[in-house]
């Protein structure tokens, strides 16, 4: 009977290992995602980090997660004295390029923030690329004073 047990965690080993690799996207890859929640009641802001080390120029076009009712890609801009943000319908990630999502410029909106969107959780979020391409990212959430 034990014998059984420790089979069987083996072959979940071996499933939670092999997985990461099928999501992975050849040459991207995601740091320093993290997503602000101020009040549960309003969006949440997500930010991060993409890093394309392929010799292909790859273009995101979305990004979702069952945290969010909607999640949006977006852009602050400080226009007549004013900040308002504005939707991107997508966003180019240069071959050997960065880009970087962060306070003040481009950010994931998160609309209709579930209950998960809280500090000290960590959320799946999938970006999409023009190509067909996903990448699964984790995103720390932060309270309201983190930077
Ligand atoms: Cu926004």
């Amino acid at each position: 009977m034990p014998g059984r047990i420790l089979k069987s965690a083996g072959l979940l080993g071996l499933i939670l290992a092999v997985r990461p690799a099928l999501a992975a996207e050849p040459g991207l890859s995601v740091s320093d995602a993290w997503m602000r929640v101020v009040l549960s009641s309003r969006p949440a802001a997500g930010y991060f980090t993409l890093s394309n080390a392929s010799a292909r120029d790859r273009t995101l076009v979305g990004a979702e997660t069952p945290a969010c009712g909607q999640l949006m890609l977006h852009r602050s801009v400080h226009q007549g004295g004013q900040d308002r943000m504005e939707m991107l319908k997508s966003v180019p990630v240069p071959a050997h390029g960065t880009v970087k999502f962060a306070p003040g410029g481009n950010h994931l909106m998160c609309l209709m923030p579930t209950t998960d969107v809280a500090p000290g959780h960590t959320l799946a979020v999938t970006l999409r690329f023009a190509d067909g391409g996903t990448l699964v990212a984790t995103f720390a959430v932060r309270g309201a004073m983190a930077k």
